[in-house]
Order: structure tokens, then C-alpha cells, then sequence
């Protein structure tokens, strides 16, 4: 069943009445709409996986591009309302005047294309409000959550794009380490695997550098080898507030003497010493830069493999299959190093981040 309804407009203050009556936290039919910005349409789905089916597919209103989606429960649950529009850019807004059905229900939400979101206490934009960086996502803290009633998309900064930021366009960047979390051990990695394809025992060191990467929640793609300052003023933070040495990028060299038996293959793996901070940084730009000179990054935080430790090591292995033996022996007789050796398992499977509340000033 599917329904076609209006959205509230900008200047009129619509109240939208979906599938009326839905209890809170019950999921039901009709539940996962789409908004479209430009012409007010509103047309609700079954589930979310079917709305965004929608939206892409230019089904709704419009554009065929989601910018948000809002949803009525704490950590992207609940019912849902994907907006489409048009990826922000400078000068131009979308907008939201009142959020009818979802009015006073959001909690939290998501954006794409650049889109920066602003949303009100009040219907037309009144009221406080709570501002957010595109490309984000959060929950409202107790600020916001169940209070918004209506929302502006505009093209605000992303967290990744001020911090690249940082150090090259900033007068002054500071890193604040203000939490640590408990240092743990990293994934296994495969460190060196050699295979004896002789007919005796040997014994060999086996191992090399390991090095391993940290990341971080704003980018996958701002990584330490590509020089951002930030990261480096992360470290030193961390060094000045905690004491020890942060590392983004680390390697280590391990090795051991082991013991192959013959027809064996044998293996040192390794498992790095992991630091977890969070924090924020707070930028001062010389001209405003996104109509602000002081701008702060929230919700940052980094694991790190420890500098100058080398963490846990095991050393395995188990008898060749006779394809591995075909095709890692060859002709040799010896023993054979090869890089191509099994890859160890992970520890443990990595756990969701958890979804960080969206809360406080963004700018001065
Ligand atoms: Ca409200």
C-alpha cells in the first residue's frame, strides 16, 4: 500500500498526517517515507530498504538524490523520512518548514552531499536549534531529541573538510585529547610465512617489519602518509596531555627462531598494542571561512597502534596441502619464503562505532 500525501512547504506550515495514529517504537506498514524538497511530495513504504529503493529511482517527487534521512529513534531506528533535493551548495538552501508527522519525534539522523543541517525547535525555523557537519551523522542530545519541528539543508562544512583544514589555512589548530580509552590488542596480522618443502626438519628466524595503520572517525581517506597536520597535532596532544607517544602509522620489526617440520609451512603473527583517544579540535581561520572565524570538530576520535611496542606474538603453522605444496614447492627442495602465505584471522570481528551524540556549538 502505497500513499501519496504533501509535504509541508516552506512558507506554509502543513501539518502532514501519515498513516495516522502509529504508537511510537512500533514498527508498521507505511512507516518509511520520502520527502522531496522541491515539489512537497510525500510517499510512504513498508521499510526503509524500500523507500531509499524509491528515492533512488527518482519514484518520488522531484530528484532521485537522498541529501537525509531523519528517524524517530536513537541510533537510525524507527520509523524514517528520506529527504531528496539537490546536493548543497553554497547560496541555496532546502528546507523543511514543519516536519508534520515527524514533528517532535526525531531523534536522529543522516546526511549526504554536503549537506549541513540545521534544525529548530519550532516550526518556520524558530527556536533554538542545533546545527550539524555535513556528511555526518548522530543522535540529538537531550537539546534536540524529540523537540525538532523543522530543518534547513545547507552547504556547511563536513568534519574531514576543516580538519584538512587544520595547520594550512588556520591561523591556530588545537587538538584536545580530553578522553582515553584503555589500551587493547589489534587484529592478528600475518607477519612472514615460510613453507619447508625439504625432506628434513629445519630450523629458521623467521619475521620482518609489521606496520600497521590507525584510523580515525572522519575519514577513511585522510590517512598519516598523506600529511595532514591534524593528525600530527593529534599525536603531540596526546602526548602533552597523557604522557605517552601516539602513533597513526607504526612498524615494528618481530622476528623468531622456529622449528618447520618437513612438508610443514610455518608462520609469526602478530598483534599490535592499540591506543583509543577521543576529543575535538577547535580552528581559527584569519578570514571567516564557511561564515565563521572559530570553528570546532566534535566527536573526533583515533586508535592508533602504540609507537615502539611490539604488542603479542604467536608463531603457527600445520602441513602443507598437497595444492599449496604444488604450488609453493615447485621444483625446490628447500625451504620457501613467499608472501602470498595464509592470511591470519582477525581477533575479534570489529565492533560498530558507536553513534555519537550531536550536541553543542559548532562555531563562535
Ligand atoms: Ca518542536
Amino acid at each position: 500500500m502505497r500513499k501519496y500525501r504533501h509535504w509541508a512547504a516552506a512558507a506554509a506550515a502543513v501539518v502532514v498526517c501519515l498513516a495516522g495514529g502509529t504508537p511510537a517504537n512500533a514498527e508498521q506498514r507505511d512507516d518509511h517515507c520520502v520527502a522531496d524538497t522541491a515539489t512537497g511530495v510525500v510517499r510512504c513504504f513498508d521499510s526503509l530498504d524500500e523507500s531509499l529503493a524509491a528515492a533512488s529511482a527518482g519514484e518520488v517527487g522531484a530528484s532521485a538524490t537522498v541529501i537525509s534521512v531523519l528517524y524517530e529513534n536513537v541510533n537510525f531506528g524507527g520509523a524514517s523520512v528520506a529527504v531528496t533535493g539537490s546536493p548543497c551548495v553554497e547560496g541555496t538552501n532546502q528546507t523543511v518548514g514543519f516536519l508534520g508527522n515527524w514533528n517532535d519525534r526525531i531523534s536522529s539522523f543522516q546526511t549526504f552531499y554536503n549537506c549541513y543541517i540545521t534544525m529548530y525547535e519550532h516550526a518556520e525555523y524558530q527556536g533554538e536549534r542545533q546545527e550539524w557537519y555535513a556528511n555526518d551523522s548522530g543522535n540529538y542530545g537531550s537539546n534536540m531529541n524529540d523537540r525538532g519541528s523543522s530543518v534547513v539543508y545547507s552547504r556547511g562544512p563536513s568534519r574531514a573538510e576543516l580538519l584538512k583544514d587544520c595547520g594550512h589555512a588556520t591561523k591556530t589548530c588545537n587538538a584536545h585529547v580530553d578522553q582515553r580509552g584503555q589500551d587493547f590488542y589489534g587484529n592478528w596480522g600475518r607477519v612472514d610465512t615460510v613453507y619447508n618443502c625439504s625432506a628434513n626438519k629445519i630450523t629458521q628466524v623467521i619475521g620482518k617489519r609489521d606496520t600497521r595503520s590507525g584510523k580515525n572517525t572522519v575519514s577513511n581517506e585522510i590517512s598519516v602518509s598523506a600529511g595532514f597536520e591534524f593528525l600530527v597535532d593529534w599525536s603531540v596532544a596526546y602526548k602533552r596531555t597523557w604522557g605517552q607517544e601516539w602513533g597513526w602509522e607504526t612498524s615494528e620489526s618481530v622476528e623468531t627462531r622456529i622449528e618447520v617440520n618437513p612438508g610443514y609451512w610455518a608462520g609469526l603473527d602478530r598483534s599490535p598494542v592499540m591506543r583509543v583517544a577521543s576529543g575535538s579540535y577547535d580552528m581559527w581561520y584569519d578570514k571567516r571561512k564557511w561564515g565563521h572565524n572559530q570553528w570546532y570538530v566534535w566527536n573526533f576520535s583515533g586508535e592508533g597502534p602504540a609507537p615502539g611496542v611490539v604488542g603479542q606474538t604467536r608463531t603457527v603453522g600445520k602441513k602443507m596441502t598437497s595444492d599449496e605444496k604444488k604450488k609453493v614447492c615447485g621444483k625446490s627442495a628447500g625451504l620457501v619464503r613467499s608472501a602470498a602465505g595464509a592470511q591470519a584471522e582477525s581477533a575479534t570481528a570489529p565492533a560498530a562505532p558507536a553513534v555519537r551524540v550531536a550536541q553543542g556549538s559548532l562555531h563562535s
